[in-house]
C-alpha cells in the first residue's frame, strides 16, 4: 500500500491508526462493527458533555446543524451522516486512520470528500487528545460542513492547498487553517462564539475561548495569521475573529501568490 503514517511535529509515539488499511488515496472502511461497548461510551460521554456547553459560546450554524450528525449515543455510522450531508452541500465524510499527507488531504477537500479519523481515543484520553479522533473530527468539523457558505469555503481551501503545495507555502497555508477552520472565533449578535473544529471539541477551551479574559482576540488578517506559530500541546494564547463565514469566502478567494511572497520576507510572530 501507498500510505504512509503521519504524525504532527515530532512526537515519540507512533501514530495509532493502521495505515496498512488505508487505499493509496489514504481512505479506508469504516469498521463500525470493531468499536467496542467501551468506543460508543466514549463517543455518547464526550457529545453529552460538549452538547452541554454549546448554548451561548458555538455559533449558531453549528448548533442547528448538530442534531444532522444524528446518533448521539454510539459512533454513527458514516453512511448515515452522509445521506444527510450530500443533500445539504453534496460534501461526503470518508474514514481515514488518521493524520494523512497534505497533498491527499487537499485532494480530498477539493473534491468536497471530508477525511474523518474512524478510531475513538481511550477513556484516560477523554479530556485531551493531541491527535484528532473520530470524535473531533465528526462533531467539531462535520456540522459546519452543512453551511453552504463554509461547505465551498472548505473546498476552495483544498484547492488552494494543492496550489501552496506546488508553491512550497504549505506551512503558511496551515496557519490559516489552524486559525481558523481548527480555532476560529466568529462575531454574532455582537458576541464573540466558537466556530472552530478545535475549540468546539474540546471540553476546556471553549469556554476559555471565548470567555476568558487571557487570550488575545484579534480581528482576522491573513498576513498575520500567516506569520503566527501555533501551539499544538496547550490553548491558543491569540485567537482571530471573523464577522460571519462570508468575510473566509470572501478573503481567501483572491490569489495568495502575492501574500505567500511578502510573508516569506517578514519575522515569524510568536503564537
Ligand atoms: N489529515 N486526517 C487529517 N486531518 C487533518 O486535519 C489534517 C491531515 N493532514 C494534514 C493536515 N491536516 C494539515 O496539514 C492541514 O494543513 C492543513
Ligand atoms: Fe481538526
Amino acid at each position: 500500500m501507498a500510505a504512509e503514517p503521519v504524525v504532527y511535529g515530532a512526537s515519540e509515539r507512533p501514530p495509532r491508526g493502521d495505515y496498512a488499511r488505508a487505499r493509496p488515496d489514504y481512505t479506508c472502511t469504516q469498521h463500525h462493527f470493531a468499536y467496542t461497548a467501551a468506543d460508543h461510551d466514549t463517543y455518547r460521554r464526550l457529545y453529552e458533555r460538549q452538547e452541554a456547553m454549546l448554548p451561548g459560546l458555538a455559533c449558531d450554524e453549528f448548533i442547528r446543524a448538530l442534531p444532522a450528525l444524528g446518533a448521539k449515543d454510539r459512533i454513527p455510522h458514516f453512511d448515515e451522516v452522509n445521506h444527510r450531508l450530500r443533500q445539504a452541500t453534496g460534501w461526503e465524510v470518508v474514514a481515514v486512520p488518521g493524520l494523512i499527507p497534505e497533498v491527499p488531504f487537499f485532494t480530498l477537500l477539493a473534491n468536497r470528500r471530508f477525511p474523518v479519523t474512524d478510531w475513538i481515543r481511550t477513556p484516560e484520553e477523554f479530556d485531551y487528545i493531541v491527535e484528532p479522533d473520530v470524535f473531533h473530527d465528526l462533531f467539531g468539523h462535520v456540522p459546519l460542513l452543512f453551511n453552504p457558505i463554509f461547505a465551498d469555503h472548505l473546498q476552495e481551501y483544498g484547492k488552494g492547498g494543492l496550489k501552496a503545495h506546488r508553491l512550497g507555502a504549505c506551512e503558511l497555508l496551515s496557519r490559516l487553517y489552524w486559525y481558523t477552520i481548527e480555532f476560529g472565533l466568529i462575531r454574532q449578535a455582537n458576541e464573540i462564539r466558537a466556530s472552530g473544529a478545535g475549540i468546539l471539541s474540546s471540553g476546556g477551551e471553549l469556554r476559555h475561548s471565548v470567555c476568558s479574559p487571557q487570550p488575545r482576540r484579534l480581528p482576522l488578517d491573513l498576513e498575520r495569521v500567516m506569520r503566527t506559530r501555533y501551539k499544538i500541546d496547550s490553548y491558543q494564547p491569540t485567537y482571530f475573529v471573523i464577522d460571519g463565514f462570508q468575510e473566509l469566502f470572501d478573503k481567501t478567494a483572491p490569489d495568495f501568490r502575492p501574500l505567500y511572497q511578502r510573508v516569506k520576507d517578514l519575522p515569524e510572530l510568536p503564537a
